[in-house]
């Protein structure tokens, strides 16, 4: 056997018996690397006469190419075993219970506010939007609340400072979400049935007043629109909200600037170990304000107060979420405790339908 012949079984050999990856790096290092024999035997040939480079060059070249050929071969046979191993050995218990990571609920305002955007989508009424920071017409001229009118002081309004009035209109934080319903009838045709809940803003802090808190207000504009459309949809709407039949209403004359006349909504409840619980007239408590829409309010946006017709209504979220779900301190809506949050959370999968009961 020649010399060459030798080492092509011996590290053929070498090859076949290694049974880690590394033992067969040293092997490729042994033959293939720089100090290695395969190497070696290729850096005779520079010093080869051409006729002996004829006979032994195909002989080294072709002992290279065999090498190189086992190592690649026995490389997949190691990585592929290696890889049943772990495939046989390691496994993932899909039992386990999850490691306790923070979980995320649904805010109890966002919950009321999906439940009242579900109850009304069911009788028509679209989710308008709209700017945080309103100009003063959208705020008070247009509601007909003029400059010199008390309800101004009444609604103790943040304002900007004078430097960032837009078009001469002093900007403001909405006192109210009707700004909503102006600028709905100022860039819609009537008719119009939207809801609009957000936040509003007043300067007013205490345990049943927070600075920020949020308001859904409801509008509806259409010919020959009158008191009985506006108690059907409160009533229809209160008993879906606190999903009891023998929710009572009581109607109240009341005044406010943009309706006439105007209609302070008092829902009767009883009281049940202590606690009040909607249902029952054994006393009354107010929970929505609402009126027909004030003519001055109609032509204001540009619509004729002889054909169109409306009513609008407004009340606090956080105060139907406080009614319906039995908190009783404001302050811990915006407090951002994770206990009273996990304790009122919500799913986020829940969504509130009306076939399965709006509530969660
Ligand atoms: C309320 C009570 C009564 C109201 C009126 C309007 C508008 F824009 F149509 F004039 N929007 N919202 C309204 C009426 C709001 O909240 C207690």
């Amino acid at each position: 056997m020649s010399d060459i012949e030798t080492l092509q079984t011996e590290l053929i050999a070498g090859i076949d018996s290694a049974d880690t990856l590394e033992a067969l790096e040293a092997v490729r290092v042994s033959a293939l690397g720089k100090q290695g024999s395969v190497s070696a035997l290729l850096k005779t040939m520079g010093g080869m006469s051409p006729e002996e480079r004829q006979t032994q060059g195909p002989i080294i070249n072709g002992l290279r190419e065999s090498i190189s050929l086992a190592l690649a071969a026995k490389k997949a046979e190691l990585e592929t075993a290696e890889l049943n191993r772990r495939l046989a050995t390691e496994r993932v218990d899909m039992t386990l219970p999850a490691p306790d990571a923070p979980r995320g609920t649904i805010h109890p305002v966002s919950q009321v506010m999906d439940e009242l955007a579900e109850i009304f989508a069911d009788m028509g009424f679209a989710v308008a939007e709209g700017p945080e920071i309103e100009d003063d017409w959208h705020n008070f001229t247009a509601l007909n609340i003029p400059e010199t009118h008390p309800a101004r002081a009444m609604h103790d309004t943040f304002y900007f400072p004078d430097d960032m009035a837009r078009d001469g209109q002093k900007m403001v934080l909405r006192t109210h979400t009707s700004p909503v319903q102006i600028r709905t009838m100022t860039s819609q045709e009537p008719p119009i049935r939207i809801i609009a809940p957000g936040r509003v803003y007043r300067s007013d802090s205490d345990a049943t007043h927070t600075p920020m808190f949020h308001q859904i207000e409801g509008l509806v504009i259409d010919k020959g629109i009158h008191l009985g459309h506006l108690k059907w949809t409160l009533e229809t709407f209160l008993k879906a909200y606190f999903e009891r039949e023998d929710v009572v209403l009581r109607l109240r004359p009341s005044y406010f600037p943009f309706t006439e006349p105007s209609v302070e909504v008092d829902v009767g409840y009883s009281v049940i170990n202590g606690k009040r619980v909607i249902g029952g007239a054994e006393d009354w408590m107010e929970v929505l304000g609402s009126g027909m829409v004030h003519r001055k309010v109609i032509e204001a946006c540009g619509l004729d107060p002889d054909v169109w017709q409306g009513f609008a209504f407004g009340t606090g979220v956080d105060r139907l979420a406080m009614l319906k779900y039995g908190m009783d301190d404001l302050r811990a809506f915006f407090d951002g405790d994770n206990r009273w949050l996990q304790h009122y959370g919500f799913d986020a999968l829940d969504v509130p339908t009306l076939s399965g009961g709006v509530g969660a």
